[in-house]
């Protein structure tokens, strides 16, 4: 594979780029790479022949994901850097794959100084972070973390697919147990930001606070289908009119709330979904976060609530299931301060900023102390293939890490 990138943060960019075709997207014309799918099995085969490269043992563990081994000059916890392989439907190239590509250049630049650290350093490549083939999401880095209790081998993707046939194939225990029993040292992300702030501020990198806490529901309106033509509307129980007002009371409520609170439903389906047929049933999901748990719970509950006296008026029932919780998740502040002290020393202002987006770091929080750092992406663009960020960005990033290395290394003697 022909590599341009001159530096490592230029070799990251075009690696991301070139995981974002085929054979490594599912989507005709765009990016769609999902768990456990041939266009996975390829960019996983792709990133191993980097890490190899980068002079790193390569394995994967039952849960699928994909890690990259550097050795240290002592043993001990390691210190995992990574991010997910997966993408969402139509997605872009950054989200995910830059952080296990700047983890895999940072190894390369120590390989190259022929340079071990007094700890082990494993480039973790997560397989399901987006949760955009089965419902649940971050399924592998909690079977990492060793939090993975809700989910189902028999739920089904798109097509009809279990989990359990699509991990047929895969070295993977169908327990995903993956569960790591001693601690890491600690988990680094580098991420882009998905967000407008640095942009705004003219900043290239951030320092990440602490990830939102997000609640995500499946809910199902069920009314009666009917004739278009013959149903009077005083006579009807509209699945699809139901949903449109719950769809805008979710909008409201999460208006209403504090700055960082966000309610989405990004996806509905109305059947039998004919012109001339009234929806007698709406499955569509609901995707509530904020930074505050209390904040988050409050607005779920204005708008389940609110959905069910919607309903009942509409003679129409409505109901939610929970798919996942995901708690808000601090990142460590003592190393957020050796990050925010990297980047001063290397000429950045320390911006600290939360994540609204979840990251497979707020699953790993219940391993080891977590770290992110923010790269600017431009207009704040992500989950769409507008999805753009800078090389010098990206090698800022790379420098970055590095520099947290050099800290981690003195600090962990001492
Ligand atoms: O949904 C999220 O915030 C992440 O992109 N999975
Ligand atoms: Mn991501
Ligand atoms: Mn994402």
């Amino acid at each position: 594979m022909a590599e341009r990138g001159t530096t490592g943060g230029a070799r990251a960019v075009e690696r991301c780029r070139t995981l974002g075709r085929a054979p490594y997207s599912d989507m005709e014309g765009g990016l769609f790479r999902a768990w456990l799918s041939s266009s996975f099995v390829a960019a996983q085969k792709a990133v191993a022949g980097w890490m190899a490269d980068a002079g790193m043992d390569v394995a994967t563990d039952p849960a699928t994901n994909l890690i990259g081994r550097y050795e240290g000059t002592q043993d001990g916890p390691a210190l995992m850097i990574g991010s997910h392989l997966d993408s969402v439907r139509d997605g872009g190239f950054y989200d995910g794959p830059l952080g296990i590509m700047l983890g895999i250049e940072a190894v390369a630049a120590l390989k190259a100084q022929d340079r071990r650290l007094p700890f082990p350093i494993e480039i973790i490549a997560f397989g399901d972070e987006e949760g955009s083939r089965f419902p649940a999401a971050m399924l592998t880095s909690r079977a990492v973390a060793g939090t993975l209790e809700d989910y189902s081998l028999e739920m089904t993707d798109a097509e009809g697919v279990t989990l359990r046939q699509a991990l047929q194939g895969f070295p993977a225990d169908t327990a995903l147990d993956a569960a790591r029993h001693a601690p890491a040292l600690a988990y680094l992300e580098a991420h882009i930001e998905q967000g407008p702030v640095l942009e705004a501020e003219g900043l290239a990198l951030g320092v990440v606070t602490g990830i939102a806490a997000q609640l995500r529901y499946r809910l199902t309106v069920s009314g009666k289908a009917g004739h278009a033509g013959t149903t009077s509307m005083s006579l009807r129980n509209d699945a699809l009119a139901s949903a449109a007002e719950i769809i805008l009371l979710v909008e409201r409520t999460a208006r209403a709330g504090a700055e960082d609170l966000v309610a989405t439903v990004g996806f509905i389906d109305a059947k039998p979904g004919a012109a001339n047929i009234i929806p007698g049933r709406v499955d569509m999901t609901l995707d509530v976060r904020a930074l505050d748990p209390s904040v988050r719970d409050g607005a779920a509950s204005v708008i389940l609530d609110g959905a069910q006296t919607i309903a009942q008026r509409r003679d129409v029932r409505l109901t939610a299931e929970q798919i996942h919780d995901l708690p808000a998740s601090p990142c460590d502040a003592g190393l957020a301060d050796t990050l925010a002290t990297v980047l001063e020393q290397q000429g950045h202002s320390p911006r600290r900023l939360a994540s609204g987006a979840g990251h497979d770091a707020m699953v790993m929080e219940a391993l080891c102390p977590t770290a992110m750092v923010f790269i600017r992406c431009r207009g704040g663009v992500s989950h769409n293939p507008q999805e753009h960020v800078e090389i010098q960005d990206a090698e800022a990033a790379l420098q970055a890490i590095l520099g947290f290395l050099d800290k981690l290394e003195v600090t962990h003697d001492a």
